[in-house]
């Protein structure tokens, strides 16, 4: 069994981050150390006034902690942070774990906007995590701030003309930070009246286009579902191209059941439902 240290936030309402994490990656037979980076009443898409605790003061500590009473981290996994001075935590814990794989969802924004308690100083220093990882997968959003650029919605382009643009950032990219993996999410296109959510991999030197049918809508957390079964199904030992396909066909599920039950979009997907899907015998 493989042990991940998940460092992301704990919103306790909305299905995201460490609420469906935990779940998806235990579904699939892995051991899930939680590192919360903060903690909230809800994520910050749609709901306002949330609670918010910043969690970094307990964060190294906490791992010194685990690693001094005999945890061992097969995989470095971290996502939505709480403040500037968590990168300098979470690279420190990424130096300190040579052997494990290093997973960077360099979680930002959506939609050309950074989340509600994101600053710029934290968009900026998102790359010195990136950096250091062997697997980064941005959504376009943050694909673009990586490279300090402008957001450009590809929704109006054709298939070929998005898979022509996911490319060129995904080389830049791996150009940029050396990653081995790269999974660029969000990336639609529209063809013939149908609207497209795609998927790009570049692995190694290899670039895949996963097309998926844009059905309803986008719901928060699906991003760290997509990341998480990604992981899972790496840690599994298959092929990167193949875990992001099955992690992309796995979300595209999610959102049409979800839709077809009409839950208010800002609850996330209806996860519970679907993880035995997730669970191999
Ligand atoms: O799913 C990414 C995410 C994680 N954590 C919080 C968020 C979001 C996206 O909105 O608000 C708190």
């Amino acid at each position: 069994m493989k042990n991940i240290l998940a460092i992301h936030d704990l919103s306790c309402f909305g299905r995201c981050s460490l609420t469906v994490i935990i779940p998806t990656l235990s579904a699939m037979s892995h051991q899930v150390t939680p590192l919360p980076s903060a903690l909230l009443s809800t994520h910050t898409g749609g709901f306002t006034d949330m609670t918010f605790i910043d969690l970094t003061a307990q964060m190294k500590p906490g791992f010194e902690h685990m690693r001094s009473s005999g945890a061992h981290f097969d995989a470095v996994y971290s996502g939505f942070l709480g403040s500037s001075e968590q990168i300098d935590t979470v690279s420190y814990i990424i130096k300190e774990s040579p052997d494990a794989l290093i997973f960077v969802d360099p979680v930002m924004g959506d939609d050309g906007k950074l989340y509600q308690t994101y600053t710029t100083e934290m968009k900026n220093r998102m790359s010195e995590l990136c950096s250091l990882a062997s697997v980064i997968t941005p959504n376009l959003t943050e694909a673009v701030f990586l490279l300090d650029e402008n957001y450009v919605d590809t929704a109006s382009m054709s298939i070929e003309q998005a898979r022509e643009f996911a490319n060129d950032l995904c080389i830049r990219l791996k150009k940029k930070y050396g990653c081995r993996h790269i999974a660029l999410t969000g990336v639609e296109a529209s063809e013939n009246g149908e609207s497209y959510v795609n998927t790009a991999v570049l692995s190694d030197n290899d670039f895949d286009f996963i097309v998926n049918k844009h059905v309803g809508t986008g719901y928060p957390g699906t991003g760290d579902i997509f990341a998480s079964v990604l992981l899972g199904e790496m840690l599994n030992g298959k092929g990167f191209a193949e875990c992001a396909e099955r992690a992309s066909r796995y979300i595209a599920k999610l959102v049409s059941y979800t839709f077809e039950e009409k839950t208010p979009v800002r609850n996330g997907v209806s996860l519970e439902n679907h993880l035995k899907e997730l669970i191999q015998e």
